[in-house]
């Protein structure tokens, strides 16, 4: 074992999601070994602790592997699980955290941020509920890196990573796992697998889009192995270290080839994707793009008729801008609905005290607590049993869903790569106007409310502040404003706009047309175009 000197790096503070980095950055001498050092010594060190490492193959994900099991080695770890060949999804490392009681586990991942060697590259840390480390623990990580002055790692050869089984790094055990086998098995215990059998047997059609990432090989098995559906049902099946140079964000924009698919006359039945590591997810019908935070209501309305929630829900939760679809459901349903600052980290506790089976964001994350993190494949297989269940189509599902609760429309408009001085000059100056807003009228839309979201946890009244603007419309429209913690390239402007439609009329507008008024009100009251520069938001999902 060899103590290195080292010295701290600025900016290694973990964001929405872990931290983030260009891969060049993380790939500078000691980069990496500072924030695993850092890490290890926030959670109290690693000595005879069992950890769980896997990643979404990206480029220097097998690299910082063997980094983090010397380190790990040299920091007495008992055992570390490692998914074969590095690779672990992102809810497969959650599930094999919680199976295996291990105290935490690094997942190696940029998740929706492109890969290769000059894209995105990042590390988090995970707790041994199997869900990301809240803010006190990355705020601990942080300041551990500030003052960081050595690390210690084990002088050996590489681990072969390529073959299951079981070998020694000094002292501590290196067991290699099939990365697929448990994650597939969970789903067979939550799913009516005989019943999707069935309907892959009748001839439904599915295109799963793994968009180069982490998830083809679990939807290869799932799909293809275990339930029957034809080979090629899944599209861009391996993964590579850059994507096959793909952004792996499953939305219209990034995952045009299969949305240009579906749209088709003759397009498959169903379609998704998923992204990087494999926690986000797309839903489409032949002709039907349904939005995440539909899909989150649509599910929670839904879910009793799936096998592993067929007692009801004990409660849902969504982050704040996410549409208010689910809080309908959750209100008909009679259980209780969270609204939880953006970022997964914020769901665990409410699932750990039994509080939320349901969780969901805007951003193609939907997921429940048979893990701690969000879960792509895990929602497709629900969007599957309750079409093999209710024997409908998703077009008519989300007919009758609007009918039924009305209908939220929804858009997130994002402004990236803004320089970050300009981007947080026009949200600090909106902070200052903020409580000036209500009563004003702005293109015909009344300011009714206006605040920045602070979060209280109900569970250990842990407090985040500065967590979005949100400037609520008489009539309950809404618009949201907050920068993204996950970007690696100045500041993104994230703009979450929001209108309902009780319906039974007017339920089957175009949203940028039913959003429209908002967006005026919203550029006259924060002015972003006037003050970036820019035309338009450079994503619409
Ligand atoms: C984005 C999303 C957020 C999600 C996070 C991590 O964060 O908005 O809802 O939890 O990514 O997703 P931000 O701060 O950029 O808005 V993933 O699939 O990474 O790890
Ligand atoms: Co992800």
């Amino acid at each position: 074992m060899t103590t290195h000197a080292t010295q701290p790096f600025e900016g290694q503070k973990p964001g929405t999601s872990g931290l983030r980095k260009k891969t060049p950055v993380f790939m500078q001498p000691n980069y990496l070994e500072n924030f695993i050092q850092a890490t290890f010594d926030a959670i109290g060190g690693v000595a005879g602790k069992v950890l769980v490492l896997g990643g979404d193959g990206r480029y220097f994900g097998a690299e910082a592997a063997q980094v983090i099991l010397k380190m790990a080695a040299a920091g007495g770890a008992a055992r570390v699980i490692v998914g074969q060949g590095a690779w672990l999804s992102t809810p497969a490392a959650s599930n094999l955290i919680r199976r295996r009681g291990a105290d935490g586990g690094l997942i190696l991942s940029a998740s929706h941020n492109p890969g290769g060697p000059n894209e995105d590259f990042g590390v988090k840390y995970n707790m041994a509920n199997g869900g990301p480390a809240p803010e006190a623990v990355t705020e601990a990580i942080f300041a551990r890196t500030k003052v960081i002055t050595e690390y210690a790692k084990l002088e050996a050869p590489d681990v072969n990573l390529t073959m299951p089984g079981e070998s020694r790094l000094g002292a501590m055990v290196v067991e290699v796992v099939d990365p697929v086998a448990d994650y597939a098995d969970m789903m067979e215990e939550i799913f009516d697998f005989n019943a999707l059998r069935g309907l892959f047997h009748t001839g439904f059609t599915m295109r799963m889009d793994s968009m180069c990432a982490i998830t083809g090989p679990y939807a290869v098995e799932i799909f293809e192995n275990r339930l029957g559906a034809p080979r090629g049902t899944v599209a861009h099946e391996v993964p590579l270290p850059d994507f096959g140079g793909m952004h792996p964000d499953p939305n219209p924009t990034w995952a045009h080839a299969l949305m240009a698919e579906m749209m088709a006359e003759d397009g498959p039945d169903f379609g998704a994707a998923s992204d990087g590591d494999g926690d986000r997810n797309m839903i489409l019908g032949r002709g039907t793009y349904v939005s995440p935070s539909d899909s989150l209501a649509v599910i929670a309305a839904n879910a009793h008729l799936v096998p592993g929630y067929a007692e009801g829900l004990k409660g849902v939760a969504r982050s704040m801008p996410t549409s208010a679809a689910v809080d309908r459901v959750a209100a008909a349903l009679g259980i209780d609905c969270y609204e939880t600052p953006t970022g997964w980290k914020f769901f665990g506790n409410l699932m750990d005290a039994g509080r939320v089976s349901l969780c969901g964001e805007e951003s193609f994350g939907t997921g429940s607590d048979h893990v701690r993190e969000k879960d792509g494949l895990w929602a497709v297989l629900m969007w599957l049993n309750i079409i093999a269940a209710r024997g409908q189509s998703v077009a008519e599902i989300m007919a009758d869903h609007f009918a039924r609760f009305g209908r939220n429309y929804y858009s997130r408009h994002d402004y990236e790569a803004l320089p970050s001085d300009q981007a947080n000059a026009m949200l600090d100056d909106l902070r200052d106007r903020m409580d000036g807003l209500k009563g004003k009228t702005y293109q015909g839309l009344t300011v009714e409310s206006s605040d920045e979201f602070s979060y209280t946890d109900p569970v250990d009244g842990s407090v985040s502040a500065r967590q979005g603007f949100r400037i609520l419309f008489a009539g309950g429209s809404r618009v949201v404003l907050r920068l993204s913690g996950t970007g690696t390239e100045g500041a993104t402007l994230r703009v979450y706009l929001e209108r309902y439609a009780p319906g039974p009329e007017g339920l089957a507008e175009d949203p940028q047309q039913a959003l429209a008024p908002i967006v005026a009100a919203t550029e006259e009251i924060v002015g972003i175009r006037a003050r970036t520069g820019r035309t338009g938001p450079d994503v619409i999902t």
